[in-house]
């Protein structure tokens, strides 16, 4: 038995599922999760040694690769001086100096722990601000494992929804619609009915949680001119697509300014941190401001303020993103026109360092088309590519990443493996 294996068994008997977030159990792929010693660059090692090519990158956070010197650097004086204070610090003027700064619609910022964090107070934040109930969210998007976001669309003509998971009470989803990502008239006909009603809509504005999906031109646009009519709050959840797609958040590459942002993943540069921001006359109502009660103990902790500010100040520096956009269309160009001689099913939807690959003819435009997939074929390709050394996604309804520190020779590794597999499968 390997070491994977052993720590595998020996996770199960005091970690439910051996694992403290689920995706990482290989349950969608099958075989024994990697666990993981090492981290460097572009690559992880695992306890028995083996090397992976990452591109799962923690889910998003390590747009900088393993190990940034400069990331490395600032944690380590930073821990000399304590790990928590419990007490505010410079770093936090810092870090939200640095985000309203870079983020026009934010002008106030509170640091919290996680994404689910940052979205669970930004519905509590809009339903206190607009005194309304009813939230809006989209089948396919993930937010966090927030009870009235664990939810899914209700049959036939139920407008609102049902749990998504155990223990999450109908009352709590009974104020959730959930509605088809991209479907702009589909969305137009719920506001006419129930605009009045509806607190804040919450999106993804590119859908990192079902693969990749790229929103349709018209479909931002519709949600936020449809909740500036209704008098409803329209949160952007970039807690993948902050500081991923460009220096800020994806909202200022579309010109779409939502009510609400929340963040995480990056500005955490591998650190637990979550973030949501608004407009001082939004963010005025959180405690100790205004009636709104949110906390954390470990909240703007300053070994993640750290982390986070040294992220953010080399992606500054050294503006990554036309490199990162680059790479990832030349890998996927030449993977489709590989997939495309062999006649293979797939497509990638991609957007800056970010992509999603699908089993399936395409185009992938929600989570219908999404579950048209061919998911073993997904998961024949993953452990092929770890036996190869590389480790994508241990889900097809995940997001495929790259970083700066995916330099060409490491790229055609990941390259070169993608087009054996295909060619195999031709
Ligand atoms: P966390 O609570 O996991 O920090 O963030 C929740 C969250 C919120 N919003 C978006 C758009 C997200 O993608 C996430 C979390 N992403 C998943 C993977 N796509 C985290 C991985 C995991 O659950 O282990």
């Amino acid at each position: 038995m390997g070491k994977n294996e052993e720590f595998f068994l020996r996770a199960q008997q005091c970690i439910p599922g051996g694992v403290n977030s689920p995706v990482r159990a290989f349950k969608k792929v099958g075989g024994t999760p990697r666990f993981i010693i090492k981290g460097q660059g572009p690559y992880m090692f695992d306890a028995e040694g083996k090397r992976y090519i990452d591109h799962v990158l923690s889910w998003g956070p390590l747009i900088l690769g393993h190990c940034h010197p400069e990331v490395i650097s600032a944690v380590k004086e930073q821990v000399n001086s304590g790990t928590s204070y419990g007490a505010p610090t410079e770093l936090e003027i810092l870090m939200a100096e640095e985000i309203c700064n870079a983020i026009p619609s934010i002008e106030q910022v509170r640091f919290v722990n996680s994404g689910t964090e940052a979205t669970m107070s930004a519905i509590r934040l809009a339903r206190a601000y607009t005194k309304r109930k009813t939230i809006v969210k989209f089948e396919g998007c993930y937010h966090g494992h927030v009870d009235s976001l664990l939810a899914k669309a209700g049959s036939g003509a139920m407008t609102f929804s049902l749990p998504d998971s155990s223990g999450v009470p109908s009352e709590i989803t009974a104020t959730t619609a959930v509605l088809k990502y991209n479907d702009i008239a589909g969305f137009k006909s719920f506001m006419d009915k129930n605009g009045e009603s509806v607190a804040a809509v919450i999106v993804e504005p590119v859908a990192g949680n079902m693969g990749v999906v790229l929103p349709e031109k018209g479909f931002l646009e519709t949600l936020r001119q449809s909740t500036l009519e209704n008098k409803a709050l329209l949160i952007f959840d970039e807690v993948i697509t902050g500081f991923r797609l460009c220096y800020g958040g994806f909202q200022d590459i579309l010109g779409i300014r939502p009510d609400i942002t929340c963040l995480g993943k990056i500005i955490g540069g591998g650190m637990p941190v979550g973030a949501f921001g608004a407009s001082r006359d939004i963010m005025s109502m959180l405690a100790p401001s205004g009636p709104v009660y949110q906390a954390g103990t470990l909240s703007g902790n300053p070994v993640a303020m750290a982390a986070g500010l040294a992220t953010l100040k080399v992606l500054k520096r050294e503006n990554p993103y036309p490199g990162l956009e680059k790479t990832m269309s030349e890998f996927s160009n030449e993977v489709l026109d590989i997939a495309k001689s062999a006649g293979l099913a797939f497509t990638i939807n991609h957007i800056g360092s970010m992509a999603g690959l699908f089993f399936n003819k395409g185009p992938v435009k929600g989570l219908d088309t999404v579950m048209q997939s061919d998911t073993q074929a997904y998961a024949d390709l993953f452990h092929y590519l770890l036996d190869q050394g590389i480790y994508i996604a241990p889900s097809p309804f995940e997001a495929f990443f790259i970083s700066t520190a995916h330099v060409r020779d490491v790229m055609e590794k990941t390259l070169y493996s993608m087009k054996e597999y295909v060619m195999n499968q031709a």
